[in-house]
């Protein structure tokens, strides 16, 4: 038993069983923090600053309860008393600090890099605002601002607080921390988000509109959702060297308050640049460091020593080049030393394509990191070896030394533990807790393979997070799902490369087979959930697309009964916790080449869900350790495609002749869909797919639907599919995060205990 009551008795002068679940919320939430503040906080030496302009943390409190070792306890007491713990974690508003992968991976690290006992801290912006909260209404998507601060939150306001210049004025710093307590170990690392006091949400006037240009009342006030037009674009430049400079005096702080001589810098500090949004921490340490006496010279070797980048995509679109005149707007004061940092780097190479600022006057964000780290890494196999050889050849021809590569992960204890205790509670059942620090145990799971009682209970625990998820829909979104049916799910940003608008295409030739009489052995329910960036029309039009099909199916009495399309209203890391848990297949179509790693896949393998995917990023990976038998792989592959576009001789038009896919891609401009859509959007996509498809939906459609197919028939197989279901749990020890970071840093950070 915990002390909660104790502890409520004293703070609040109530008994826990009358209190409500808000009630109850805000006693854990400070319960948890009061006891998280017993922890010390890692001083050894070196210590890692993990910079990113996403955290994509999540609620945090059942993950904080498992992590400090109190979950079970608290669950118990509060059962006692008559109270749910699920119904209290409703309570807590998420924190959506981040747009997708990049910003979920960030918050993973964090949680191995405690709990693997190392020095590390997040470095990010405290946004007041998270990812929009999308509605969706006649068929489309709509935003709406995602408040998260409620008045009792996971902040602690500290002391600290720094000076930022930019152009015409400088502004003043607060920093909040989050205390992120490492798997029951006996000291924490910190979240560390600066903010502005001044920031102010009477600026917004419609929706997530808001002028752009009041930087005292916005730079913190919205997580950026990567939409363009240049008050934004400057905006963003705006709250990246806010970030960077804070970081950067952070980070100097701390090493002089240990001991350090600045010289000596880089044995107490390793930056790790996640993507290029916090690339300006380069020239700004270089400032700094001359600031404080030292000489260019040695200020560049300092830097070089302590900085490594991740590159987490190769879409030219996502990749950053600032003009520099927005750079001469903001932060003029760094301009001269990225000249500097560029006039080195041309004295050297004559290669255009490695130079820092182009032809056209724009600083290439990634060039920059480097040149001036020593680290460079993709985020899996498939993904360094595309950087190597074809996106980065030039920079791997000149320092094949600094590229390596760092297969993501995930924290098994939200995505196994906190979302499906049953299966963990039955693995620990099986084959004890030492997967608990060592995921790669799971693989003692294979013993098993053969056992009918296993296989069943693997069922029911599927079929109960399956009741669980429809439930939770139910409630949220008034929608009724046969949990008697296949849970087919696709959930990530809306992107063309994800291809959204391909699993799209085989809902309507399953439509059109139900109707030609061809009735499913059993029901097959298509999930999708994701946000689309406001800005990307094509995105939006395929959300259109899905919100129409769902409702011609649903309306539909001839095939309403065997198949049916969810769209997830505003799917986030909690709408994830539901859907990863239960679902059966697990789609992972992007294009080959596009997804640089993807880690959906690794929690949908880790929960039981197979999965329909492409020869692309870290599914690759689950391919090799699961075999041939235990995945369904299609489609062209990187190689392939890559020669595609270097040819450019991909012909949509020529696929979209075929007799198998032209009914397919009419019907999106068919009566039925006109009937419930908006011809404009629906005419805009059709025509995109036919004349454009930059991302290729039609070279994969045919084999994608004759494997999605055949995984519907293999289902019916139970015995065989439970047995690929126990293959992929106990093969998905390598994708646990812990891995990851200790490889990151006996190849990189090198940090002591
Ligand atoms: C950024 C942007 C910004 C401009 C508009 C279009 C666009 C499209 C994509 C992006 C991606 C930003 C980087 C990112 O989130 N990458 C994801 O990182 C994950 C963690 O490494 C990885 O698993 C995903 O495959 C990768 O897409």
């Amino acid at each position: 038993m915990s002390n909660l009551q104790e502890y409520i008795k004293k703070q609040y002068h109530k008994d826990l069983a009358t209190c409500s679940n808000e009630e109850l919320y805000v006693a854990l939430l400070n319960y948890t923090k009061d006891y998280s503040a017993t922890k010390p906080v890692h001083d050894s030496k070196k210590k890692l600053y993990y910079i990113s302009a996403e955290f994509l943390i999540g609620k945090l409190l059942s993950n904080n309860l498992i992590n400090l070792g109190l979950y079970e306890a608290i669950k118990q007491e509060l059962a006692a008393a008559g109270k749910d713990l699920l119904a209290v974690e409703e309570v807590e508003l998420e924190p959506s600090l981040g747009n997708g992968g990049l910003g979920r991976l960030a918050a993973c690290f964090l949680d191995s890099i405690a709990t693997l006992g190392l020095n590390g801290d997040g470095i990010g912006l405290n946004y007041h605002f998270g990812l929009f909260h999308q509605v969706l209404q006649n068929n489309q998507q709509t935003t709406v601002p995602n408040f998260w601060l409620s008045e009792q939150n996971w902040l602690l306001k500290s002391e600290k607080s720094y000076q930022v210049p930019f152009a015409n004025f400088t502004l003043t710093s607060t920093l909040y921390d989050i205390d992120v307590p490492g798997y029951k170990t006996e000291k924490k690392n910190r979240l560390r988000l600066f903010d502005l006091d001044s920031v102010d949400a009477g600026i917004i006037h419609d929706g997530i509109d808001f002028d752009k240009t009041d930087i005292a009342h916005n730079l913190t006030l919205f997580l950026y959702p990567d939409d363009s037009d240049r008050q934004g674009e400057l905006l963003r430049i705006f709250q990246q060297y806010f970030m960077v400079s804070n970081g950067a005096q952070l980070i100097l702080e701390e090493a002089l308050e240990k001991g350090s001589n600045l010289h000596d810098l880089a044995d107490y500090a390793v930056i790790q640049i996640n993507d290029t949004h916090p690339s300006l921490v380069i020239p700004e340490m270089i400032r700094l460091l001359t600031e404080r006496g030292i000489e260019f010279e040695e200020a560049v070797q300092i830097v070089k020593q302590m900085t490594a980048y991740t590159n987490h995509t190769i879409l030219a679109e996502a990749l950053e080049k600032w003009p520099m005149d927005f750079l001469e707007e903001v932060v003029p004061h760094l301009v001269p030393i990225i000249r500097e940092l560029d006039r080195r780097v041309k004295e050297t190479y004559s290669d255009a394509s490695v130079q820092i600022i182009d032809e056209y006057n724009r600083v290439h964000m990634a060039h920059m990191d480097i040149h001036y780290g020593y680290s460079v890494n993709g985020v899996a196999a498939l993904h360094t070896e595309i950087l190597k050889h074809s996106e980065l050849k030039a920079f791997y021809d000149i320092y094949p030394e600094k590229f390596n590569n760092k297969t993501n992960g995930i924290t098994f204890r939200r995505w196994l533990m906190h979302i499906n205790p049953r299966l963990s509670s039955y693995i620990d059942g099986l084959i004890g807790r030492d997967w608990h620090h060592d995921a790669t145990k799971l693989e003692e799971l294979l013993s098993f393979a053969g056992k009918s009682e296993v296989k069943a209970e693997l069922e029911n625990i599927k079929a109960h997070n399956k009741r669980k998820l429809v439930r939770h829909l139910k409630e949220h979104q008034h929608v009724d799902i046969n949990p008697n049916s296949i849970f087919d799910i696709q959930i990530k940003r809306l992107h063309e490369y994800k291809r959204q608008q391909m699993n799209a295409l085989y809902v309507i030739y399953k439509y059109l087979d139900i109707k030609a009489g061809h009735i499913p052995a059993r029901p097959v329910t298509v999930f999708f959930g994701g946000k689309a960036a406001p800005a990307y029309t094509i995105a939006q039009d395929i959300i259109h697309l899905i919100l129409c099909l769902s409702e011609v199916i649903a309306n539909d009495p001839d095939v309403a009964p065997h198949l049916q399309v969810v769209m997830v209203e505003n799917y986030n890391v909690t709408a994830a916790s539901f859907l990863i848990a239960a679902g059966d297949i697990s789609e992972q179509i992007s294009l080959a080449s596009k997804e640089a790693s993807g880690t959906g896949n690794m929690k949908f393998m880790l929960n039981g869900a197979l999965t329909l995917g492409t020869s692309d990023g870290a599914n690759v990976e689950i391919h090799e350790l699961v075999g041939d038998e235990n995945i369904y792989i299609f489609g062209e592959d990187s190689e392939t495609i890559i020669q595609h576009y270097a040819k450019s001789d991909y012909i949509s038009r020529d696929y979209y002749e075929r007799e198998a896919i032209k009914p397919l891609v009419d019907f999106i401009v068919s009566d039925p869909l006109k009937a419930v859509g908006q011809v404009e959007r629906l005419e805009r996509l059709y025509d995109e797919l036919l004349h454009k498809d930059w991302f290729m939906t039609l070279i994969d459609l045919e084999t994608y639907i004759a494997t999605k197919e055949h995984m519907l028939q293999d289902y019916e197989d139970r015995d065989s599919w439970l047995e690929k279901v126990l293959v992929n749990i106990a093969k998905a020890g390598f994708f646990s995060a812990d891995r990851t970071i200790a490889q990151y840093n006996e190849d990189i950070w090198h940090l002591g205990e």
